[in-house]
């Protein structure tokens, strides 16, 4: 016969089973604070990606299926993490409270949930890439503070819940050695008891999560080494843009991207943080003199800038993953001639101190064209979201084949060999950046007044250069646009049209680009998996 502890809360019906629920409830939640808290305490000594939640939200972001992925940066774009970190933090908070309320009948099951939550939580930690043993640590301590503190809870609920509400029929006589307290009494003095573990369990929790992650975020800290970072002037500096590359038309983008400004895609949860004291970067695989270079040695090489337009493939046509900034950095082609490069090569891929792996043509990298290790964006060091202390810059390719952030490894290697992590996905393994061109004034569905209305916008076709834009209105006949200064062919270029007289009513424009090739933009419509989206951006504007 199995011994049902009636629960604590004397008022019956259905007002009291509602408060019994949400007390177990509670105990759940407050056991999993408990738990997360002290996995924030124990990333402090392991870093930030092992604490509990981070570790099964980047593991979560690796088993994303692809279009889900898509979705995800289409929809929430840079808050994609956010969303995710917060919908984690909602699953936890559930099966908690279930864990709760399981608890309450037997406390092992509620016990066994936060067994099983933690030994996830190691399991994706040490999932990650380049993970050590120490890191499935955080996860196994909250697994089992989380187990201790529902069973502890669990059980003050069961004594206090067991206190009988009314005395007993004196059938037995009087117990001995039981307090001559009245068992009402005794009953709520017990609830006290658990709803005051419970509301410290909850504080302590909180406490050691905000304290744990304030504590690694100073820890992990590298502002100030960003701060301390001097940039040396390049050997020989880029002539200045030509101020006729924008077409100064109010409302068109500016031609080069404040770094506050400029987009960012990654799969990290939490921004890498490389202190650049303790960077060095490897060149190895099918080379002959494999390189470790230190950041002050990079430093030391001679530095160039590029400016250039840094795209990502999973933009749509005329979205605003499209950035264009002044890079400093180190010549990559240089660099790979020194450790010189074997017969048989033909990918080199990037690794970041996330995991990412990243490959490029080999033979692009080669070609003459302006590839760098860049340390520099705009004048400063690069932001910590932009790779700090150093990225792959490679002209003509999408981000997600060329520009690893957070860079530490670099290996020459071949296609044959090794599927870096979006190839692995499906993504084209080359990522050469489609031509695309997208009308930004009038902003859509914006109300113009009749007469002469400004049309502008930005087309790219990185590393071949736009040689023509076009417009249309209506499907009329295809006008060009006029082309603002050219740059060079890694760099965007602005165009504006003036289009004079426009009649009241409803208008869509379109727009193509004609890359330097000669290939005109194509009309079909693709989507951005998994070779860069295709197709003509349009725009509705009514004329009044
Ligand atoms: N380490 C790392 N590097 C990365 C990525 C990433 O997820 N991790 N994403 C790539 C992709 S898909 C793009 S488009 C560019 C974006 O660079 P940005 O965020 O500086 O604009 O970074 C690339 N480098
Ligand atoms: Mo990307």
């Amino acid at each position: 016969m199995t011994h049902e502890p009636t629960p604590p809360a004397a008022p019956s019906g259905r007002r009291a089973r509602v408060l019994r629920a949400a007390g177990a409830a509670a105990i759940g939640l407050a056991s999993a604070v408990a738990a997360l808290g002290a996995g924030e305490l124990a990333a402090y000594a392991t870093g930030v990606p092992t604490a509990p939640v981070v570790a099964v939200g980047s593991a979560a972001v690796d088993l994303t299926p692809t279009p889900l992925k898509e979705y995800a940066v289409r929809t929430f774009g840079t808050h994609d993490k956010a969303v995710l970190l917060g919908g984690i933090h909602l699953t936890t908070a559930l099966l908690a409270a279930l864990a709760g309320l399981l608890a309450v009948r037997r406390p092992a099951v509620g016990a066994a949930v936060f067994g099983a939550f933690g030994a996830l939580g190691a399991r994706a930690a040490l999932s990650r890439p380049g993970a050590a043993a120490a890191d499935c640590a955080p996860s196994l301590l909250a697994g089992l503070v989380g187990a201790a503190a529902v069973l502890l809870l669990a059980r003050l609920w069961r004594r206090a819940g067991s206190t009988p509400a009314a005395p007993r029929p004196a059938a037995d006589g009087p117990e001995r050695g039981l307090p001559e307290v009245p068992p009402q009494r005794a009953g709520s003095a017990n609830r006290r008891t658990v709803l005051a573990a419970t509301v410290a369990t909850f504080a302590a929790g909180t406490l050691a999560g905000v304290g744990g992650r304030a504590l690694t975020d100073r820890r992990y800290d590298v502002t100030a080494a960003r701060d301390a970072v001097r940039l040396p002037a390049p050997a020989a500096p880029p002539p200045p843009l030509p101020a006729a590359a924008h077409p100064n038309v109010p409302g068109l983008s500016p031609f080069t991207t404040p770094n506050a400004d400029f987009y960012r895609v990654d799969t990290a949860l939490t921004i890498p943080r490389v202190d650049p004291r303790d960077w060095t970067l490897r060149i190895h695989g099918l080379v002959d003199r494999p390189q470790s270079i230190t950041f002050d040695e990079l430093l030391r090489e001679p530095l160039e800038e590029l400016d250039h337009t840094l795209s990502c493939v999973s933009n749509e046509v005329g979205g605003p993953y499209v950035g264009t900034t002044r890079w400093l950095g180190a010549a990559l082609p240089a660099l790979l001639r020194r450790a010189g490069v074997r017969a048989g090569a033909d990918q080199l891929v990037g690794r970041s101190k996330d995991g990412m792996t990243i490959g490029t043509p080999l033979e692009s990298v080669l070609d003459g064209r302006r590839a760098l290790l860049a340390v520099g964006m705009d004048g400063e060091a690069l932001p910590l979201a932009h790779g700090f202390p150093c990225r792959t810059v490679v002209p003509g390719f999408y981000g997600y084949t060329s520009a690893t952030k957070w860079l530490v490894e670099l290996e020459v290697t071949a296609f044959a060999a090794f599927d870096p992590y979006w190839v692995r996905r499906g993504w084209d393994r080359t990522g050469a950046v489609r031509t695309a061109s997208r009308i930004e004034v009038p902003a859509p569905f914006a109300r113009v007044p009749a007469g002469d209305v400004d049309v502008a916008g930005t087309a790219w076709a990185t590393h071949r250069g736009v040689a023509a834009v076009e417009l249309r209105i209506d499907e009329g006949p295809w006008l060009q646009a006029e082309l603002a200064a050219d740059a060079g062919p890694d760099l965007w270029r602005q165009w504006s049209y003036r289009w004079s007289g426009a009649p009241p009513g409803t208008h869509r424009i379109e727009v193509r680009a004609t890359d330097a090739t000669g290939a005109v933009q194509p009309e079909r419509r693709a989507a951005p998996f998994p070779a860069g989206a295709t197709g003509w951006h349009s725009t509705v504007v009514t004329v009044t």
